[in-house]
């Protein structure tokens, strides 16, 4: 087991790197501002010592390094909310499709057909988020054509034959 902690200092990569995956999404490029923004002194600029201080701690075994890691930000960093992967409630579909899990799926990502983006994308920001698909997914499930005359009781339950002596 090593540890592996690196200063990868003030930059900021990690501020607009929300989920610390060492990648920036299209969503988080386009949402950069909204996180640099808070970190400016009231209209006065950035200064590198407003960015928040990053180590990045790496585990791994042998020589086999996790990839990416996760940052810690130890310096009183403005906190950033993570944005939690809610897996467990999102289609199927969408979790196969957001290839790159950055949890969108951009038209690139998209399987179906462009009305379908569209139609999914109700923000109309390009792309199609797990709340979108979700929604999506919820609007469909209600959408579906119940089938006429669904017995209301449960099945009877047939009585196993008596057995034969
Ligand atoms: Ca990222
Ligand atoms: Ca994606
Ligand atoms: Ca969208």
């Amino acid at each position: 087991m090593t540890i592996q902690v690196e200063d990868i200092g003030r930059s900021l990569f990690n501020v607009i790197d929300r989920n610390n995956d060492g990648q920036l999404s299209i969503r988080e490029m386009r949402t950069a501002w909204e996180r640099v923004k808070p970190l400016c002194k009231d209209g006065a600029g950035l200064e590198q010592k407003d960015l928040p201080r990053a180590l990045r701690v790496t585990l791994g075994q042998g020589n086999t390094f996790y990839r990416g890691g996760f940052v810690v930000q130890p310096f009183g960093g403005p906190m950033t909310p993570g944005r939690r992967m809610g897996f467990g409630s999102v289609p199927v579909w969408f979790t196969k499709m957001d290839r790159n899990f950055d949890g969108d799926i951009s038209p690139k990502e998209w399987l179906g057909t462009e009305e379908e983006f569209r139609m999914i994308d109700t923000d109309g920001d390009g792309l199609i988020s797990a709340a979108e698909a979700r929604a999506y997914e919820a609007k469909r499930k209600k959408d579906e054509p119940k089938k006429p005359d669904e017995p209301k009781q449960p099945a009877p339950v047939k009585k196993p034959a008596p057995p034969k002596k």
